[in-house]
């Protein structure tokens, strides 16, 4: 797979008491035995202990709650939401009452109170909410190795169950670069243990986690460079992406698309990164490299069993996540893409459902998404060009409308921005099918709306037409205006773009 190295993940100094955890049975067939009690595997256990069944869950790290509070969703989360606040002063600063920033902001003791933090309350809690109200039984500093569809074996020790399911997540792709090996070349999970202030910052690949954190970098004063081998951003809709991007440029960062990267040059520490673009070499000094190069599923425990795996590495499943040996499962990461929170505390859920009788699948429902820049980018459905190319014909709402620079829309966090500076207040963008009248894609650029798109596919899946939306309740001033908005248009019999 092109991983020369390992991968160095950030350690944590939670020590989970004893109590917390328990034996597992040896002389007794469980349900299902998990391995891995990360978002998939935890919401599993639990959901098959609510369905009365009898599991036990092996981890490997000290804490159950897996990757997600320890280097990825909840540091990408607090970096975005540092990110907003120091881009938000240096573009208010010395305007209304806002103070000057300096150019330069430390970011090592940005993570050093996140790792404070998560060390004292995140394991804590996934702890006690797993042993205390979700009844888990779980052992953590656990090595499981899988012997046959029915056995693990851990410490030495055998433990049988009716099911296994694989819960192993997935690591970062590191690609086959010369000089990969280098210091200073790290992805997000290693960012969190930063110990030194990175000036200027390369990011290789901008996928949906390296968007933010190369905002981040950007906000705290570094001079940042993306290169990337195709066009960034490729899954957004044309208008949301051009704004996106538009507004990272103008932000500072410095973008590169289509390029060929050579080496990561440097002695000791990376000191540049060599590519090729437009058939010229190019190289961009730099004191880190940041790698958002995608993630590679953990399958390899399951090497004994023969699984059928698939070419990124993920254990072939199907919607009821089993994999091509019936009573073993794989969930969350482990099994493929879409590597999404939703999809891995379903997949447990779905597994351990089918495990206690009740036959599942996946639902098809449109899954939303999210990436930040600096910016909150949420969606769901087509892009304008999807729905063209599906239906024949599109009708569009969006505000700002075309060729406005207006500070609009105009809600909270977006509110001092459509003032002081208004064509950067975000972007929105609903998606109609204008025959039947159904909303088929919601894009949403700015601040607050994240909320509102779990919900909003759903109706979609449902059917919701303009006209149903305009009966909604906004709670003015909203983040997404698209309750307003359809209610402007709703009355036309032919539908119009606004
Ligand atoms: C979230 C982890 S940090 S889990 O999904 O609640 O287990």
């Amino acid at each position: 797979m092109g991983n020369k190295r390992l991968y160095w993940p950030a350690k944590s100094n939670y020590i989970p008491p004893a109590s917390s955890t328990s034996k597992p049975k040896k002389d007794f067939v469980y349900d299902a035995i998990f391995i891995g009690g990360g978002a998939a595997g935890r919401f599993g256990s639990a959901f098959l202990r609510a369905m009365g069944g009898t599991q036990f869950t092996f981890e490997a790290d000290n804490h159950l709650g897996g990757q997600c509070c320890k280097h990825n969703c909840v540091p990408e989360h607090f970096a975005y939401d540092n990110s907003v606040y120091m881009d938000h002063l240096r573009w208010f600063g010395g305007q209304l009452w806002f103070p000057e920033i300096p150019d330069k902001l430390d970011m090592a003791p940005i993570f050093d109170v996140y790792r404070k933090v998560r060390d004292t309350n995140v394991y804590q809690f996934m702890t006690d909410q797993s042993k205390g109200q979700l009844g888990i039984e779980f052992a953590v500093y656990k090595e499981a190795k899988i012997i046959d569809p029915n056995t693990v074996e851990v410490d030495g020790e055998r433990y049988r169950a009716k099911n296994l399911v694989i819960a192993t997540g997935a690591r970062p792709r590191i690609p086959d670069i010369p000089g990969i090996n280098l210091k200073g070349v790290i992805t997000h999970q290693e960012l969190v243990g930063i110990d030194y202030e990175p000036q200027k910052v390369v990011v290789i690949g901008q996928g949906k986690t390296s968007s933010g954190y190369t905002s981040f970098f950007r906000s705290c004063g570094c001079e940042v460079t993306v290169v990337n081998r195709s066009p960034i951003y490729r899954w957004l809709d044309d208008d949301v992406r051009e704004y996106v991007i538009s507004n990272m440029k103008r932000r500072g960062i410095k973008i590169h698309e289509g390029v060929k990267i050579k080496e990561i040059k440097g002695v000791e520490k990376v000191e540049a990164v060599v590519f090729e673009e437009d058939g010229m070499l190019k190289e961009v000094p730099c004191d880190t490299v940041f790698l958002g190069t995608g993630v590679v599923p953990n399958s390899e425990i399951a090497s004994p069993l023969g699984v059928e795996i698939g070419p990124n590495n993920e254990i072939v499943v199907n919607k009821k996540f089993q994999s091509s040996i019936p009573n073993v499962y794989a969930i969350g990461d482990t099994a493929g893409l879409p590597y999404v929170m939703s999809k891995a505390r379903q997949s447990g859920m779905i597994a351990a459902k089918n495990i206690m009788g009740e036959e599942t699948e996946m639902m098809d429902r449109t899954i939303p998404e999210f990436m930040f820049t600096t910016y909150e980018i949420t969606w769901c459905g087509l892009t304008e060009k999807e729905c063209r190319e599906k239906y024949g014909d599109a009708v569009i709402i969006k505000m700002p409308p075309d060729k406005l620079d207006i500070g609009l829309p105009l809600a909270e966090r977006s509110m001092i921005m459509a003032h002081l500076h208004p064509e950067m207040s975000g972007f929105q963008k609903a998606i109609i099918e204008p025959k039947s009248r159904r909303f088929v894609g919601f894009w949403h650029v700015g601040y607050g709306a994240k909320t509102a798109f779990q919900y909003l596919p759903v109706l979609m899946d449902k059917g919701l037409t303009v006209d149903e939306m305009a009966t909604f309740h906004e709670l003015f001033l909203n983040s997404e205006h698209f309750i307003q908005l359809t209610r402007l248009r709703a009355g036309q019999k032919n539908l119009s773009n606004l």
